[in-house]
């Protein structure tokens, strides 16, 4: 954290990077610290390569398309991932970066950064942040403490999720001081939908299946079913809905992104780590939440992931 506040202190110019298939917590993450930045006077470019979720655009994030500035500013910033492979299109230049800092609480890669702030008991990076930015001595605005809340509120589950804890609700209370409207910002995380959800919910329930006596479910999008509801499948919160079935621990997302290439999402209830599950094909992940890009012939994956659920359960 010192070093952190030092080098924030010291440099004049930042590129800031979060993951791809952002979500509230990195792009609130990186958009709060960019609006600290400007607040000290420094020059700051924020980087993401993926889409903001339509459901998330009240955070306002600012992002930079011009590769150019990477090479230029003093600092690189990652948030809310840990290797240069999770920011895409912009890991060669990450690479490359003069000073490479971390804030991040998903389990560590063996990435090499020089300044690294990873708390993986942090319920979300924008409760990190938050510490960071009350050393900094900024005033914090209501768009500050947006970003920020909607970080610490998304990655709980809006405070449900098992990693939520008194800091969480803590921050949260400090954060709501600053007045900003927070029924709909819940509501635009957590209750907003799209009125094509109906026909992603009747083909989502259509290709879920169950396994193991139930206690696993597999949700397989084809090629032609990810691409007509691409947009709805890349929002984790849009199976939440299998949660908390009775008798069931792991749920299981499969994406055909091209033939024979497949992104899964591994989510648990209670006990299973399933970060240890997407280990096995590659991936990585936190305890309940974890995920993997894999290319198999789909039969062989689904099989595979039978087997490794039924040892773990
Ligand atoms: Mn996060």
């Amino acid at each position: 954290m010192k070093d952190i506040l030092r080098i924030i202190k010291k440099y004049n110019s930042f590129a800031l990077f979060c993951h791809v298939s952002p979500d509230a917590d990195a792009l609130g993450s990186m958009n709060a610290l960019r609006l600290i930045l400007k607040k000290l006077n420094k020059k700051v470019y924020a980087y993401c390569d993926g889409v903001v979720p339509s459901n998330i655009s009240f955070l306002d994030v600012k992002l930079e398309e011009n590769e150019k500035h990477i090479m230029q500013v003093d600092v690189c910033i990652m948030l809310d991932c840990n290797s240069s492979g999770r920011i895409g299109k912009y890991a060669e230049l990450f690479d490359k970066a003069k000073i490479k800092v971390v804030i991040d609480h998903h389990q560590k890669s063996d990435y090499k950064f020089d300044y690294s702030l990873i708390d993986t008991n942090s319920p979300s990076t924008a409760d990190i942040l938050y510490e960071i930015i009350k050393e900094l001595n900024v005033t914090i605005n209501s768009q500050i403490a947006l970003n920020l809340y909607a970080g610490l509120s998304s990655d709980t589950g809006c405070f449900m999720h098992s990693s939520t804890n008194a800091m969480s609700h803590k921050h949260a209370y400090e954060l709501l001081g600053y007045n900003f409207n927070l029924a709909e910002v819940n509501y635009n995380m957590f209750k907003y939908k799209g009125s094509n959800y109906l026909y992603f919910y009747k083909t989502a329930l259509k290709n879920t299946k169950a396994y193991l006596g139930g206690k696993l479910y597999v949700t397989f999008f084809n090629y032609k079913e990810y691409l007509r509801y691409q947009d709805i499948c890349e929002n984790p919160s849009a199976f939440s809905f299998l949660e908390g079935i009775e008798g069931n621990e792991i749920r299981v997302k499969i994406l055909e992104k091209t033939k024979d290439t497949f992104s899964i999402s591994f989510r648990s209830n209670k006990y299973v780590n399933v970060c240890d599950i997407a280990r096995v094909f590659n991936g990585g992940g936190h305890i309940r939440a974890a995920g993997a890009e894999v290319m198999l012939p789909y039969k062989e994956l689904l099989q595979q992931i039978i087997e490794v659920s039924k040892k773990v359960l």
